[in-house]
């Protein structure tokens, strides 16, 4: 059996790295790239020609094929279409919203489509769009985040759909590698793990953030406003927390937390920034390059799966 991901986008290893925001730069993308897994440039909410500096590093940094995050929420979100469109950027990912009236110039520029969706039916309406592959992201994931966990949404897309499906949200390690392929993802995606890469630009403080997390430090916050946004706990968490409370209205919730992206996971404001991390932050240990990151998850991968056959043998 052959892995139409690998195959699909001519990669190694079914590893994507997540396309964050801020820290998902040329550098980081072009390190996964070239271990073997796909890395991925996030736009977030920079504008084009931020972006297009960034495709062009990568380009004279590796020869190995990336991608473009487009999250469709930015108010930069014409350009950066136009952007991808004219530097045939051979594969995007989107977030954050539906896609589909991008698609039909997506096609006719020959790049690859592959929406995240947070339940079946868009996953549904994604494959009957164009989408080449989807990636499912669970509630475990760090930052804008659906309802669903990974273990419950991911099978019920497979079963839904006959394109590939790649899997997010609460995978780190070959664990996880394992357990999404068994429910039939055929690749999986990771954020939170690659923040603590040496390639990784994040602050220092915001790297042993999340080493020090535990398992319930990553919490949701915007249940009241619909809005979900995961983040590591702190004073900011808190304030956004008692805003809803208050029933401050939406537009005020987001002009205070505008900017504290950047805040938390640039400048290292770790009590008043935006810590967006995902619920898997509480196993992350240690800061390793993207290749180490990598190619232990396959090691430990292969190597757990001939355990698994063996502990089937009753
Ligand atoms: O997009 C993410 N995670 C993100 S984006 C981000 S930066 C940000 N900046 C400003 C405002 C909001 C976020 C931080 N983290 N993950 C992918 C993802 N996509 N999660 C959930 C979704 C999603 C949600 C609704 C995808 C599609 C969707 O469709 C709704 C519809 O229109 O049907």
């Amino acid at each position: 059996m052959k892995n139409r991901i690998c195959e699909l986008l001519n990669i190694k290893y079914p590893i994507f790295q997540g396309g964050m925001a801020w820290l998902g730069t040329a550098e980081l993308a072009s390190a996964v790239s070239d271990a073997g897994g796909m890395g991925i440039i996030g736009c977030g909410s920079a504008d084009a020609e931020c972006i297009r500096k960034q495709i062009k590093r990568i380009r004279e940094l590796t020869d190995r094929p990336f991608g473009v995050n487009i999250m469709l929420l930015s108010p930069y979100i014409d350009e950066i279409v136009d952007l991808v469109c004219e530097e045939k950027v051979s594969m995007v990912t989107t977030g954050a919203g539906n896609p589909g009236k991008y698609m039909k110039r997506f096609k006719e520029n020959n790049i690859k489509v592959i929406p995240v969706v947070p339940t079946v039916a868009l996953a549904k309406r994604m494959e009957r769009n164009g989408a080449d592959a989807l990636i499912i992201e669970g509630t475990e994931a760090g930052g804008h985040i659906g309802e669903l966990t990974t273990i419950c949404l991911l099978p019920q897309v497979v079963d839904a759909v006959d394109i590939p499906v790649i899997a997010a949200g609460g995978i780190a390690d070959g664990r996880g590698l394992v357990a999404a392929m068994a429910l039939g993802a055929e690749a999986v995606q990771i954020g939170t793990r690659f923040i603590c890469s040496e390639e990784c630009i994040a602050h220092q403080k915001f790297k042993e953030a999340v080493l020090k997390a535990k398992d319930r430090d990553a919490i949701v916050t915007g249940r009241m406003t619909g809005h979900l946004v995961r983040v590591l706990s702190n004073n900011f968490a808190k304030k956004l927390e008692e805003m809803e409370r208050e029933g401050k209205t939406i537009e005020e919730m987001e002009e205070y937390g505008r900017g504290a992206l950047r805040a938390a996971v640039i400048d290292g404001e770790i009590k008043t920034g935006s810590m967006m991390a995902g619920q898997i932050s509480g196993m992350i240990r240690d800061i390793k390059s993207c290749e180490e990151i990598i190619l232990d998850i396959v090691k430990e991968a292969k190597d757990l799966s001939k355990n698994i056959e063996d502990m089937m043998s009753f």
